[in-house]
């Protein structure tokens, strides 16, 4: 049996993360971290009551001073490697865009991957429910990304990964710079060169129907620029 821990941002997710948590759990040897960042709409509290309904299986941290989805991940990454007898550590948004079904085909590729990606862009483009300026934005993203960091992946942006727990535990998580989406390309750009073999495995991502995106203008301004950050800094290590 795997024993994989799944870590899960959360940031005003109160009617996604039950069927999340419930989704996940239907899979034997998975246990998760929920890192909310003090949800307005009492999501920590709702996540407080799920790690009450599952001891030992959902943990849940609470976070305070500045939010941040890559300030969450760092904090609950580094929780997440201090925890006893985990192998496999996974990343997923608590929106349910990210299907908890396919985290056994996530976590069986991490057998022969140091991380795997679970990539909208592998078959085409395979989103439901995005409308057309945010299918180019985030295939442009992509290519974009690419082209400056030279990564090979065909989904650097996608936050649903697994980890295999030594590969994450060498990447410098304390010197990471990012506070948006742009921290997800940052660790994979760290992977790459630490020489972790990078794999993908199709998923279908499912825009979100409850609750509402937290893409900001400020984020993708700092996605923007981040690549060509990573490619400087890269040069200087
Ligand atoms: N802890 C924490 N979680 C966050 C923060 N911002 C976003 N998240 C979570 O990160 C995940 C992805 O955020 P989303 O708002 O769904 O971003 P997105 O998927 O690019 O946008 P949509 O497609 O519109 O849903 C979700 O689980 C959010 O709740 C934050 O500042 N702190
Ligand atoms: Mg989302």
């Amino acid at each position: 049996m795997p024993n994989v821990l799944v870590v899960v941002p959360t940031y005003n997710e109160r009617e996604n993360l039950p069927l999340l948590v419930r989704g996940v759990l239907a899979h034997a040897g998975f246990r998760m971290l929920i890192v909310d960042d003090g949800s307005p709409d009492g999501t920590g509290a709702i996540a407080d009551a799920l790690c009450a309904e599952y001891p030992g299986r959902v943990e849940v941290m609470h976070r305070t001073g500045r939010r941040g989805l890559g300030r969450s991940y760092i904090e609950g990454l580094r929780l997440a490697l201090g925890m006893p007898g985990v192998d496999l550590i996974c990343q997923m948004d608590a929106d349910l865009s990210h299907d908890p079904s396919y985290l056994p085909a996530l976590t069986a590729a991490a057998d022969t991957s140091d991380v795997v990606i679970g990539s909208r862009y592998l078959n085409g483009v395979s989103v439901v429910n995005w409308p057309l300026h945010r299918i180019f934005l985030s295939t442009f993203a992509n290519r974009y990304i690419r082209a400056v960091t030279q990564l090979s992946a065909t989904d650097c942006t996608s936050g649903f990964r697994c980890w295999r727990r030594d590969a994450l535990a060498r990447l410098p998580l304390g010197e990471m710079v990012s506070d948006g989406y742009a921290f997800l390309v940052e660790m994979l750009f760290d992977a790459a060169r630490d020489g972790c073999r990078i794999s993908e495995v199709p998923i279908i991502f499912v825009e979100r129907r409850q609750g509402q995106s937290k893409l900001s203008s400020a984020v993708m301004f700092e996605s923007f620029i981040m690549p060509w950050r990573l490619v400087l800094r890269g040069a200087r290590r």
